[in-house]
């Protein structure tokens, strides 16, 4: 079954990969070069945690032990973010959706509200890459979850909850497989060129 839209001046595109492969660094520079929102469901939960809203203060503790924070949470977060009155065209969707729950209430949003996807982004990275930057950011950045114990953690979530998304949306169609490796310049003109050969293009 295709549930891909057909192809505007407002992508709708999703990044899904597992922590540390690029989904943020991609997402800021997609998200600029179609000229639409980026929205990164880690930044924003990191926003609620920062000003210690009741979300934030919620979400804390399932971040800093690498969970996944729960669905209804997040749901509500990026349905907010994207739904009004008309919804937002144009989007990247970044760490969004992580479940097989969320990934459905994504499609029914979409089929609701007349915005279905262009396609979803997968980044590919081996793991002993993905360790190494995660290390390399916690050691500039000081951010709480990337330290060893936490990574190991988020990992290991992503396989069993995030990673089963890869073929829901290959059976839809929607599944752009993208080698995340290299220097992000590198990355980021494979991701233009999948999105070019779909018909996607700024
Ligand atoms: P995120 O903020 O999404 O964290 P992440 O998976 O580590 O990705 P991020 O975007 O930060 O890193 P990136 O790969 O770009 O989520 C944090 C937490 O929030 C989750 O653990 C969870 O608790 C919660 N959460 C978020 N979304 C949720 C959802 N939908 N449901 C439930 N819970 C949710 O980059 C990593 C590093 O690599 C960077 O330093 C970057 O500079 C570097 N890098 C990127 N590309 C590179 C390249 N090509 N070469 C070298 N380095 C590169």
């Amino acid at each position: 079954m295709t549930q891909r839209a057909s192809a505007s001046a407002s992508p709708r595109l999703l990044l899904l990969a597992p922590p540390g492969a690029g989904k943020g660094t991609q997402g800021r520079r997609l998200a600029e070069l179609f000229g639409v929102a980026h929205i990164a469901t880690g930044d924003l939960l990191r926003e609620h945690v920062a000003i210690a809203t009741p979300v934030g203060r919620e979400a804390k503790s399932y971040m800093d032990a690498g969970e996944l924070v729960p669905d209804p949470l997040v749901l509500t977060l990026v349905l907010d973010r994207i739904g009004g009155e008309p919804p937002l065209d144009g989007f990247v969707l970044d760490g969004f959706p992580r479940t097989v729950a969320q990934a459905e209430a994504a499609m029914r949003w979409a089929v609701d509200s007349d915005r279905t996807f262009h396609a979803v982004v997968s980044l590919e990275v081996p793991t002993p890459e993905l360790i190494r930057r995660l290390l390399e950011r916690g050691r500039a950045s000081g951010r709480a979850d990337d330290n060893e114990v936490t990574i190991a953690e988020r990992l290991r979530v992503y396989e069993v909850k995030t990673a089963p998304l890869l073929a829901f949306y290959a059976r839809r169609g929607l599944l752009l497989e993208i080698d995340g490796s290299g220097d992000p310049d590198l990355v980021f003109s494979r991701i233009s060129e999948a999105l070019t050969r779909l018909g996607v293009s700024s």
